[in-house]
């Protein structure tokens, strides 16, 4: 996939943390400066953002240029027809956000965006490790999880855009919408919101005997809300089949992470909680992918019912 300079010059990392039983929590780092000015244009034209200039024909349009996201959920091997799936994956979140950027620039979307440029392999490298029965939950950067996850681009755009067609008919748009039919819980703007959501989803996934996992996404600016020490400190107590990927682009909005954390890898607080934490490079797929499928839970859950039930 052709990189800018700026993005080249960006540093990432991923860390993945796990249980001694296997159940794995991921932190993804990758630092996007980028992404943070992204932001701050976004913010800057928010009051010249308030006409809907959006036409149906614009959309349609756009929608014969979409086709459904390629899905690859389930497969266990990376071959080389595996990877060439992956990077055309990650193409296809790079031109989507490059999509709603030119909308956004047209007026032609509701409020902020925030891309998901720069951290395309670790949705992809994520979402092609799980199965498609299991659920993720995201962020206010959310377009790259959904359409690694699988979600349909037509509807996601409609939805991004506020139309009827969307995945939440166009009430929630870009930052708030799910759909169980693709395992998106669903995604919000308020920071670290679905972090508690994404676990409870994995408490009711180990009660009802499933062996479904759940991947709880969010930034680092989310790693230091009350409620995700929370959350974490719940699924190490009861052994939830959950997986945190913390993609840390090193920025909170104006706030790095070297002045809000003392320790040098969020990771390092996985045992505190009682499972592992490990640091992976969030550009590197193929070490997502690995990290996230070796650390996956298979059917624990159920085989948890099944002796419970002996
Ligand atoms: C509970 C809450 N507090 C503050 C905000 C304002 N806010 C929006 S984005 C953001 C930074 C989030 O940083 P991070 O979690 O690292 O995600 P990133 O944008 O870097 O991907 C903040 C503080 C919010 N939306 N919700
Ligand atoms: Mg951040």
């Amino acid at each position: 996939m052709p990189l800018s300079a700026s993005s080249r010059r960006r540093l990432s990392r991923l860390n993945v943390s796990s249980t001694s039983a296997s159940r794995a929590r991921r932190e993804i780092t990758c630092d996007d400066g980028h992404n943070q000015r992204r932001d701050l244009t976004a913010k800057n034209a928010k009051g010249a953002n308030k006409r809907r200039l959006t036409t149906k024909g614009t959309l349609n349009a756009e929608r014969s240029r979409l086709t459904t996201s390629e899905s690859f959920l389930g497969e266990t091997m990376l071959d080389t027809a595996r990877r060439i799936a992956m990077l055309r994956q990650m193409v296809q979140v790079r031109a989507f956000e490059e999509k709603l950027d030119e909308l956004y620039q047209k007026k032609a979307m509701y409020g902020s965006t925030h891309s998901y440029r720069g951290q395309e392999a670790i949705a992809v490298g994520v979402c092609a490790a799980l199965e498609p029965k299991d659920l993720i939950a995201s962020y206010h950067r959310g377009t790259g999880h959904l359409v690694a996850k699988g979600a349909d681009l037509y509807t996601l755009l409609c939805e991004c855009m506020g139309r009827e067609d969307g995945y939440s008919k166009g009430r929630g748009g870009k930052m708030h919408m799910g759909d169980m039919g693709f395992g998106f819980i669903g995604n919000t703007g308020t920071v670290g919101g679905t972090v508690p959501t994404a676990t409870g989803a994995a408490l009711a996934a180990k009660t009802r005997g499933s062996d479904e996992v759940v991947v709880s996404f969010f930034g680092d600016g989310a790693a230091n809300q009350g409620v995700v020490h929370e959350s974490m400190n719940l699924a190490g107590v009861w052994k939830l089949p959950v997986i945190y990927v913390c993609e840390n682009n090193q920025y909170a909005m104006t706030v790095s992470l070297k002045k809000s954390v003392a320790i040098e890898h969020l990771s390092e607080r996985g045992p505190a909680y009682g499972f592992e934490g490990k640091t992976i490079d969030g550009n590197d797929v193929e070490a997502v992918y690995d990290a996230t499928r070796a650390g996956r839970p298979k059917g624990e859950a159920a085989a948890a019912r099944r002796l419970s039930s002996a």
